[in-house]
């Protein structure tokens, strides 16, 4: 395989579209000593047929809002990959939503439900409506106009959507009763359900409990644990608030979270009645982290600007792609920052990742740190299936067979001569060759 003139192939195809390109570079680079030394993946076209989505669904959503006003948006799915399983992958409503991001994220799913263990594809969608500040009643009427084309192409085998940025319970709620209405049947088509109509215990901490339990397997295999660590993290949502729970609990502190409108930094750290208020930001709709020092006044709050600046030893970037760049990179290098645990999908650019490798600080990319979010869906599936629930603990120790089982994947293959473990490689290699084996038994299709 030749990296460059694949990546040039793609660019001549796919103009301007940049995350999904950055997506498939970095997975591309990962791979090629494992691709050469197999000459059956070339012969079969591997590749080739890997890096094209199996088909996108595009589609115009016309809603009213409460003034009468007809507005419309686009919405997509991308259909990525089904070589494990039925596509899966959540669905992102926000206003920077594209077919590039919606691509690179369907693409990262392959990789990323591929390493969970769990029998599921790689697929993703999404809008660019903007959830924040609608009323119920507006984001009911956009998520119905959303399913009314989507249902077709969905189902409990085919593939099956969940949350995302700006996709919730409430939104998934609204989605599911009217695939419910339009197709008759009551079944596992979704995921991040309601605990009384089929979601699974653990689903909506899973993202953050899993980032965790990844990043304390790394720090004891470094003979360290998160006892006294400080801990900066991006975002202020569903995932940021898991991540903040799980690591106060095992002794870490957080001290930072953040918004598009800047950061807030408290040096005391983040205590279970923070951690709760988190949860009542979020629902205030209004997207800004500023609010948080009216309440809690002893805290700082720095307009515009990125928590990457503050000294700690673990980063926990939470919020979205490319929301950590080289310079923040080299800010955090300077402070003597000891581990970087990437829980947004590619929150990191390739310049911040390239410094971590440089400089040998453990770096766990996205797809493997964030995976116990989908390997929770993953088994909200099985129960489904098997109509039947697992209590919390159950979840909980699957869900920890699940981050132990990706960090051995990691470890295994990306492990270093010199003993550093590159987790990016470890992740890209483990995920390609369990998707590019099943697309060889399967024939050229
Ligand atoms: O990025 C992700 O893995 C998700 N948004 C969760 C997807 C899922 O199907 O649970």
């Amino acid at each position: 395989m030749n990296v460059k003139e694949i990546l040039t192939n793609l660019e001549t195809k796919h103009p301007g579209e940049k995350e999904y390109l950055q997506a498939v570079h970095e997975v591309l680079e990962s791979i090629e000593p494992i691709y050469n030394e197999n000459p059956q993946y070339e012969a079969a076209g591997i590749i080739e047929r890997l890096v094209e989505p199996d088909r996108v669904l595009t589609f115009r959503i016309a809603w009213t809002d409460d003034a009468g006003k007809v507005h419309v948006n686009i919405g997509y799915r991308v259909q990525f990959n089904n070589a494990i399983g039925p596509y899966k992958g959540g669905i992102r409503l926000h206003p920077s939503v594209n077919l590039s991001i919606l691509k690179f994220l369907g693409f990262e799913q392959i990789f990323k439900n591929a390493l969970t263990t769990l029998p599921m594809g790689g697929g993703k969608g999404g809008s660019d409506f903007n959830p924040k500040g609608k009323s119920d009643a507006e984001i009911m009427r956009f998520c119905q106009a959303f399913m009314l084309e989507l249902w077709r192409v969905i189902g409990p085998s085919t593939d099956v959507p969940a949350g995302d940025i700006g996709t919730g319970g409430r939104e998934i709620g609204f989605m599911y009763g009217m695939y419910k209405k339009l197709q008759l049947e009551n079944t596992g088509v979704f995921t991040g359900k309601g605990l009384n109509w089929g979601g699974s215990l653990i689903r909506p901490e899973a993202t953050g409990f899993g980032a965790t339990y990844f990043a304390k397997e790394m720090l004891e295999t470094n003979s360290d644990s998160f006892k006294g660590k400080t801990v900066t993290l991006s975002g202020f949502g569903n995932v940021t608030w898991g991540v903040a729970s799980k690591v106060t609990e095992l002794g870490g502190k957080v001290v930072t979270i953040s918004g598009p409108d800047g950061y807030v930094y408290d040096k005391d750290g983040l205590n279970a009645e923070k951690i709760e208020y988190l949860l009542l930001l979020r629902a205030s709709n209004n997207d800004i982290v500023s609010p948080y020092i009216e309440v809690f006044p002893e805290a700082k709050f720095f307009p515009g600007e990125k928590p990457w600046a503050v000294s700690t030893d673990v980063a926990m970037p939470c919020a979205i792609q490319n929301e950590l760049n080289g310079d923040d990179a080299q800010k955090l290098i300077a402070n003597g920052v000891k581990y970087i645990v990437e829980v947004s999908n590619m929150g990191c650019t390739p310049e911040a990742i390239s410094l971590f490798h440089k400089n040998k600080l453990p770096f766990v990319p996205g797809k493997a740190a964030n995976a116990g979010g989908v390997g929770v869906s993953g088994l909200e599936m099985s129960q489904n299936a098997m109509k039947m629930n697992w209590t919390k603990e159950e979840v909980d120790e699957k869900l920890h067979q699940i981050m132990s089982s990706i960090h051995a994947a990691c470890t295994k293959y990306g492990a270093q001569q010199d003993g550093y473990i590159n987790y990016v490689n470890g992740a890209n290699i483990a995920g390609f060759i369990k998707v590019a084996d099943a697309m060889l038994d399967q024939g050229v299709i």
